[in-house]
């Protein structure tokens, strides 16, 4: 009796480039709903709390070195050890927020030289978003913000290929924000299309990526 059937929550996740503000906005996107009353959650990949996540961390603050593919691998490995626990949430009603999924992995690695094909591959079968924001910037202003931090990739010719590599991947179903907005603008935005997503969700079974 589907009245009795709780309601999932609906996995929101926010892309861009380095510097686009993605992790502000899905602190202050945590914060609204909770404010609401909602049950939601903060993630962000990589999750470097795990054994991988840390391997991911010291790659890339370059206290280690690996073959791209092999970084490619513990990227998605990392987000496939979080699998269960993230359908887990989205099925106890639970509304997850987070930031950067499987596209910022295939587009950093893509960005490399790696065959996007080979990058989607082991994506395959993680769980859908319900709902993509992309947050677009230009490399030239992203780099404005501020200096970049030391991490790998922090450089404005990776950031161009990179935004390069996000274009073949958007499709229709994405949302586009102009993230050159000022912060408020962008928020009532988000907040929008997160309330929507929430309520329409539900109605939609968990699926799973690019298969
Ligand atoms: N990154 C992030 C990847 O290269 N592949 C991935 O799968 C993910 C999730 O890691 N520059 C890159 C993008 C960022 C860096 O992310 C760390 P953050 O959001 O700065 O912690």
């Amino acid at each position: 009796n589907s009245e009795h059937v709780a309601r999932r929550g609906a996995l929101i996740v926010l892309e861009g480039l380095d510097r686009c503000g993605k992790t502000t906005q899905c602190g202050r996107l945590v914060s609204f709903l909770e404010g609401r009353g909602l049950p939601v959650e903060a993630w962000r990949f990589p999750d470097r709390n795990t054994a991988i996540g840390k391997m991911i961390s010291s790659y890339l603050m370059n206290n280690t070195q690996l073959d791209d593919q092999t970084i490619h691998l513990l990227f998605s490995a990392n987000r496939w050890e979080k699998r269960l626990l993230m359908e887990n949430k989205l099925r106890n009603g639970t509304t997850l927020v987070v930031d950067r999924y499987s596209y910022s992995g295939v587009s950093f690695s893509a960005s490399k030289g790696l065959d996007v094909n080979w990058c989607k591959a082991p994506e395959k079968g993680l769980i859908a978003p319900d709902l993509v924001i992309y947050m677009d910037i230009s490399p030239e202003e992203a780099a404005k913000r501020g200096s970049y931090g030391i991490e790998r990739y922090e450089q404005l010719d990776f950031q161009k290929k990179v935004a390069h590599s996000y274009q073949i991947l958007l499709d229709t179903t994405w949302k586009v924000i102009d993230a050159s907005l000022s912060l408020e603008l962008i928020e009532n935005q988000i907040q929008e299309l997160a309330l929507e997503t929430i309520e329409s969700c539900p109605k939609m079974p968990l699926s799973s990526l690019w298969i």
